[in-house]
């Protein structure tokens, strides 16, 4: 059992990221038992949950000629245009049925404005706009994070990287998380991970 200043943070296992869903990760599925074992060793368990309006800008639909995994520039950098997903209400912005929802004291959704993206747990993709997770984290005491879940090269990786950056002491447990890896991502993700200070695990 983890001490009560330890979190366990779990991204994005949502239908759209699982085998049939939009945006699927190979075995993204795979993981949910062994992340519903692992909330046992842990007092706070906290979910993210990425959650669209259906005319979000990072869906390459909102964008004329333009095709999914294609990369665009919005103001604030590089954004990968998606297929839609996670949008809000629908069952592909639900968690896999199998996760132990009812363990979440919180459970903290993002990607909600339709201007900017938010892979990050803690800040939008602008790197500025704040989720509030931060603040929840600090007032609560939890100064150490295990993150796992969806994706490792995307949400996984922003978050994990931000949490390092703000001080906390985190941990991504590997084994229970999966990879889009496109174009590199996942080796670039790890490098960058392993560079904040992260321990990959
Ligand atoms: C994610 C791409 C777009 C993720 C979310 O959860 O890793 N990736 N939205
Ligand atoms: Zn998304």
């Amino acid at each position: 059992m983890q001490d009560a200043t330890h979190a366990l943070l779990v991204i994005d296992v949502q239908n759209d990221f699982c085998p049939g869903g939009a945006l699927a990760v190979p075995e993204g599925d795979a993981i949910v038992p062994g992340i519903n074992a692992l909330m046992d060793d842990f007092a706070t368990v906290i979910l993210t949950q990425d959650w669209h309006p259906a005319d979000h800008l990072s869906f390459a639909s909102q964008h004329r000629g333009r095709a999914p995994m294609e990369l665009t520039q919005m103001p604030y950098g590089p954004q990968v245009l998606w297929p839609d997903h996670c949008v809000q209400g629908t069952h592909g912005a639900e968690f896999h049925p199998g996760l132990r929802v009812s363990r979440a004291e919180l459970i903290l959704r993002k990607g909600f404005r339709r201007k900017i993206d938010s892979y990050s747990a803690f800040f939008e993709n602008d790197k500025t706009t704040p989720t509030g997770l931060e603040g929840y984290l600090r007032t609560r005491g939890i100064t150490a994070l295990t993150l796992v879940g969806l994706a490792t090269d995307f949400c996984v990786n922003f978050s994990a990287v931000d949490a390092a950056r703000l001080g906390f002491d985190v941990t991504v447990r590997q084994d229970l998380c999966r990879a889009i890896d496109f174009d590199g991502s996942l080796a670039a993700a790890q490098d960058g991970m392993v560079q904040a200070g992260v321990t990959l695990a």
